[in-house]
């Protein structure tokens, strides 16, 4: 190994670089130009140029496309560079000119859709095209210039085949490639692979292997639905045929009907923090409070998969699982849903949702528009940083200006539906510092034997660790809930409004951390050893347990109604239904007011009901009464129910299956 790195130095410091250069001159003037370009639309837009690693990756990508060039004769090499310019020069612009408007990167699935919505009456406009926004042409220019001037100069005629340099210069991307690689963390391979955040994979990676990374990603849903549609069709008509809609009735079926309704989307709101306190203070008094007065399932689960809160918000408003490859936010926003905001569009409400992010993030522009939301308030359009925390904008300045929104909706309309998405309360959780009053060191007392005095102690327990953070950080969130809901009040806009409230994930904080936190020895202030045998270690099984987020439907009538049966995500969409009038036929989860032996299912296939929790990868099962047992059909049975909820949820989100089939029956009705 030594030696490599050795021989490696050796030719490094006798490389004849005068020569290469003058050999390469075409290839140096394309790869130089490119970094520069891809250097300069971060300095225009996100203001990382210190940052070496974009550079590292810039580079790779550049010098392995610039390769290929070896392989065609030098005099029409020329040809080669100027397309890759004229493409790297156009991805620039594009890019450029999107920033400016979305405060976000252009991915070539949206590019006809984006610009279709830009309002053409807007001032905005004007801003659509900026001259910086050209300067990346120099690209195309200096190439032309460059190869001009080797013509006149007979240089193609002087170079003869060049087969080691393409060889050379993929080892040298390659390389490049591998030490890249290395400066990778594993947030950063997921931020690039789910694309939801496209700023920081421009900053992160640079924007040229964004692009192309954005491209294979925008390809997945068009190749994925190529394939297995007859026997998705199938599966879908088989399902709805076996199990057709039934209405609910209970002594709840229609209580709120023609009231608004606020959801408030609680970004990474675990259930258990309802039921934690540090020093005697509750973590969460607010929610707490809306739980008591109101309809509280604390039994509830997200359902998520890799799309997260907008995963969450997909499975709310469909009652569908999400998508088992890729995220529907991202690559299958543009299919037909059936959703809670088009059936209260369909009652005549006004339907909106705020977001104090960028109005990209999760593709939400989009995204919301395909729901049926008549207008998404967001941070690019509505809202003012004028706190920020974390992420951005901070929840309780968000609630505070969404104030005025609510009022001239209110005003203007006879009934609405709002979706409220928080912010703040999402990991790392490190930022909350002082925004939050709660005090996670532990306090206590104790007496002086000398003295006899009382003297106050503490010990710093859960300060500077992520869990200490979190718990802060929901104290802040549940805060921002408590101010939003009284400014609410203030203004009369709670007197016709049912709130609904759902946490949309866990907080993925770690296992130890748990245990950190259950071990802690609050009498010594040391945590207990693993072999202790009070030692409390976290399994798979508890940790996946207490992933659940709490579900919450508050209004002032006092509707009170406690639930620790399981249910989840998919139930929403049946529960709202059923309490104020309206129904999907196409919904997988039940009402949760009537549901009696749910079954909650999670995209990778594992599955919980009020007995068990199933590990469909392991085929391992938790008991939760062991008094109880559970015979072999039963898990068959619900892992059969399981993988026809995943398989129908796909149909829908990859073959568009329902606008497919509804178009097919229009035609055979109109005779067509
Ligand atoms: C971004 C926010 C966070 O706007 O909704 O999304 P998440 O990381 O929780 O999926
Ligand atoms: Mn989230």
């Amino acid at each position: 190994m030594k030696r490599f790195f050795v021989n490696l130095k050796n030719k490094f410091l006798n490389f004849d670089y005068k020569t290469y250069c003058r050999n390469n001159v075409l290839f140096l003037t394309f790869v130089v130009a490119s970094v520069i370009n891809g250097l300069l639309i971060r300095v225009f837009t996100v203001k990382n140029f210190l940052d070496i690693r974009p550079i590292i990756s810039d580079c790779a990508m550049i010098i392995i496309i610039g390769a290929f060039g070896y392989l065609i004769k030098p005099k029409r090499r020329f040809i080669y560079y100027l397309i890759w310019s004229i493409i790297f020069s156009a991805i620039c612009i594009i890019n450029s000119m999107y920033y400016t408007n979305y405060l976000s990167f252009s991915s070539i699935s949206l590019l006809a859709t984006s610009f279709l919505i830009v309002d053409v009456g807007d001032a905005i406009v004007e801003n659509v095209m900026e001259l910086k926004d050209f300067c990346y042409l120099w690209q195309i220019i200096a190439i032309l210039f460059v190869h001009i001037k080797l013509l006149r100069s007979k240089y193609y005629d002087k170079l003869i085949s060049f087969k080691h340099i393409f060889r050379n210069n993929i080892f040298a991307g390659l390389f490049l490639l591998i030490i890249f690689s290395f400066t990778l963390s594993p947030s950063d391979i997921s931020r690039i692979t789910k694309q939801w955040n496209r700023e920081y994979v421009v900053m992160r990676y640079g924007i040229y292997t964004y692009q192309f990374s954005d491209i294979f990603a925008s390809l997945t849903p068009a190749i994925n639905s190529m394939f297995g549609y007859d026997k998705s069709a199938k599966i879908f008509r088989d399902y709805y045929n076996n199990n057709s809609y039934v209405a609910s009735n209970n002594e709840y079926s229609n209580i709120f009907k023609g009231k608004n309704v606020l959801v408030i989307h609680a970004e990474s709101v675990q259930q258990f923090t309802m039921d934690t306190s540090i020093n005697g203070v509750s973590l969460t008094p607010n929610l707490n409070k809306l739980a008591s007065e109101g309809m509280y399932f604390n039994n509830f689960y997200a359902e998520e998969s890799v799309g997260t809160s907008s995963d969450s918000e997909f499975t709310f408003s469909t009652s569908l699982l999400p998508a088992t490859s890729g995220t529907v936010a991202i690559n299958y926003w543009d299919r037909d849903y059936p959703t809670i905001q088009k059936k209260f569009k369909d009652m005549g409400y006004y339907i909106f949702s705020m977001h104090g992010n960028n109005c990209t993030f999760w593709n939400r522009n989009l995204l919301h528009q395909s729901f049926g939301y008549d207008k998404f308030y967001c941070y690019t359009d509505s809202f003012d940083i004028d706190e920020t925390i974390g992420l951005g904008l901070s929840d309780k300045s968000f609630f505070k200006q969404s104030i005025k929104y609510l009022k001239d909706i209110d005003k203007n309309n006879a009934n609405w539906y709002g979706t409220m998405i928080m912010l703040t309360n999402h990991t790392p959780f490190s930022y909350i510092g002082d925004y939050s009053d709660l005090d996670v060191t532990y306090k206590y007392e104790t007496v002086d034997s000398e003295s006899g005095k009382v003297i106050k102690k503490s010990y710093p327990y859960l300060d500077g660790t992520v869990l200490g953070n979190y718990f802060k950080s929901v104290h802040y969130a549940d805060q921002a809930i408590g101010q939003l809901i009284s400014d609410m009040d203030k203004e009369g806009l709670l007197d016709n409004t049912v709130i609904v409230i759902y946490g949309d994930h866990d907080a993925k904080i770690k296992k130890s951390e748990y245990e950190y936190y259950y071990n802690f020895d609050k009498k010594t202030g040391t945590v207990l050893d693993k072999n202790d045998p009070n030692y409390h270690e976290i399994t798979d099984y508890e940790y996946e347990i207490n992933r659940k987020v709490p579900f919450i439907i508050w209004s002032k009538d006092n509707v009170n109604y406690k639930s620790s049966k399981i249910g989840g995500m998919i139930d929403v969409l049946p529960t709202l239904g059923n309490l104020f009038g309206f129904s999907s036929k196409y919904a997988l989860g039940h009402d949760l007011l009537s549901v009696k032996d749910n079954l909650i299912v999670f995209p990778d296939g594992n599955w919980i009901t009020d007995r068990m929790y199933y590990n469909s990868q392991k085929g391992e099962a938790l008991l939760f009464d062991s008094e109880y047992p559970i015979s072999v059909d039963y898990i068959e049975k619900n892992n059969a129910l399981a993988d026809e909820k995943i398989t129908v949820s796909n149909s829908i989100i990859v073959y568009d299956m329902i606008r497919s089939l509804e178009k097919q029956s229009s035609i055979m009705k109109n005779g067509g």
